[in-house]
């Protein structure tokens, strides 16, 4: 028998596929690895029920590499301030990674317990930055506004290894009881607790955790895909229609960044990673 479901978890080789209300673990066949073509966490498929066979893979409304999901209405950037410290830098390169795939962006903020006064009203400024540009900002401390936004919706976490992310569904989900660590001290960061993607269901939203990772690399874009997930940059107008905010003659972009109305860390990070210093 031939049904359809969607692929919640992948471990080694197995996958977990749910159907209606029940699960089924699948393998994918050789098919797949000869077309060069790998069932993701997040794909629609047919499988065969008695042979456990994923059989055939729907076309995906959108991909991403890092971390490797498929068909995602949102990416939730998990964003410490401190263990690992933050950093604007990774921030932005997440963004961009979430918005050059299609993917809606949503900052959630851990750890905030873990600063001062003084370091959260210089945090607050760039916060308040990317509030603006309309990128919703929300505490894992208030977790209202997160849960309003991603009802009925596919969402994955992203962000970098001890950020907070499996704690993060543990607080949305009381019974989730999913394994977290402190991090490493002497590394200041986290010890890579989660090692593979699996959607949990919370509510009326599908949540995936993923492992977290220490650096990401843009090299698979292009600027032009680079530029344009700056978005707030086309609020400015340039004299040239593909200009690439490089050079202060006839750019609107490099004009508001100079006037203050762009964030110096933003402006400074676009220009490292269409330069290759990503
Ligand atoms: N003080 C404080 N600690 C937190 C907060 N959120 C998470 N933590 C702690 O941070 C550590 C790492 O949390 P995890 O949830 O395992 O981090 P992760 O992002 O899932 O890490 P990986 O699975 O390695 O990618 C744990 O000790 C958590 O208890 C927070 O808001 N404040
Ligand atoms: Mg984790
Ligand atoms: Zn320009």
């Amino acid at each position: 028998m031939v049904k359809e479901g969607k692929i919640i978890k992948l471990i080694g080789d197995l996958y977990t596929v749910h159907s209606g209300k029940e699960r089924f673990d699948c393998k994918a066949r050789g098919k797949f690895r000869n077309n060069k073509i790998t069932p993701l966490v997040g794909d629609q498929i047919l499988f065969d029920v008695e042979k456990k066979y994923i059989l055939e893979i729907k076309p995906r409304i959108n991909e991403l590499k890092r971390p490797l999901v498929s068909n995602v209405d949102y990416g939730v950037v998990v964003t410490s301030l401190k263990q690992p410290d933050v950093s604007w830098s990774l921030l932005d390169k997440l963004l961009c990674n979430i918005i050059i795939n299609n993917i809606k962006p949503i900052i959630v903020i851990t750890k905030a317990d873990l600063v001062n006064k003084k370091e959260m009203k210089i945090i607050n400024k760039y916060l308040k930055y990317y509030q603006k540009i309309g990128i919703p900002v929300i505490f894992n401390t208030k977790l209202n506004k997160l849960k309003k936004i991603i009802k009925n919706k596919y969402v994955v976490l992203a962000g970098q290894t001890g950020a907070g992310k499996s704690s993060l569904l543990n607080k949305l989900d009381k019974n989730l009881n999913l394994k977290t660590a402190e991090i490493s001290i002497a590394l200041n960061r986290g010890k890579h607790t989660t090692r593979h993607v699996e959607f949990h269901q919370i509510g009326k939203s599908f949540i995936a955790d993923t492992p977290g990772f220490s650096a990401l690399e843009l090299d698979e874009y292009s600027n032009e895909e680079i530029r344009n997930s700056f978005t707030e940059f086309t609020k400015y107008e340039c004299k040239y229609k593909d200009c690439n905010h490089l050079s202060p003659i006839d750019c609107g972009v490099v004009d508001a960044y100079a006037n203050g109305k762009i964030l110096n860390t933003r402006y400074e990070n676009y220009k490292k990673f269409v330069s290759g210093g990503k």
